[in-house]
Formats: C-alpha cells, structure tokens, sequence
C-alpha cells in the first residue's frame, strides 16, 4: 500500500508539474478567451476578468488598474484587441491598449487610471 501511495503521489506531482509548464507559456493567470486586469503590478493583487466590454468598471478594479493581459480568442474579423479609457463610457484618454496574448505587468501611463473598455480590431 505504502508503494501504491508513492506512485499516487508522483502522478500527481507529474500531473501538477505538466499544467504548471503549459500555464506557463502565459506570465499571467487569466482565463483563455478573457481580459484581465489586475490590481497590483506583476499581475498581484485582485484580478477582474471580463469576456465581454465594460463600460462603467467597479471597485475594486476601477482607478486600481496595475497590470493587464489580454487572453482572448484571435483570429481574422475577430475583435481581439483591448483599449482601456481613463474614464468611464469608453472616453477620455486610452491608457493601455493590448494585442491578442500580450500581458503588462506594469505601466505608468496606464497605472491606477482604467474605467472602462472596450473589444477592438486594432490598437
Ligand atoms: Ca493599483
């Protein structure tokens, strides 16, 4: 039993091992197919993650905004770029815009200042 045990254990390690290497092709935990946002820089703090836009972001991401991955689906006439606006309903200054897969962990311009965003074909 004893014998049994280790080997559970070392699928188990193997399993983990493999999801943490396939993850890894991302810096980010963010769901695939999603816009992510975080609250701290480096991808820290409280993660928000939409599927869709938001035009009125809340606490606690609104104005908290220090990281951004963008790991939504990609493909031709597909809306796979993210722009976030200082201010809600889509206005005021764009702060970071992201490509299909791209992650930023920090930003100074864009730092603390999203309220809103928005799908788009292109930054
Ligand atoms: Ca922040």
């Amino acid at each position: 039993m004893k014998h049994s045990a280790a080997l559970v254990a070392a699928v188990g390690l193997a399993l983990g091992g493999t999801v943490a290497t396939s993850s890894a092709a991302f810096g980010a935990s963010c769901p695939s197919g999603q816009f992510c946002a975080w609250t701290d820089a480096d991808f820290g703090g409280q993660r928000t993650n939409w599927s869709g836009d938001d035009e009125d972001w809340e606490d606690p991401i609104q104005d908290q905004d220090s990281s951004w991955a963008n790991h939504g689906i990609s493909g031709p006439g597909i809306k796979d770029h993210v722009q976030v606006y200082e201010n809600p309903g889509l206005i005021g200054l764009g702060t970071v815009c992201l490509g299909p897969g791209q992650e930023i962990a920090s930003d100074s311009w864009g730092n603390d200042s999203g309220d809103s965003h928005t799908w788009k074909m292109e930054c």
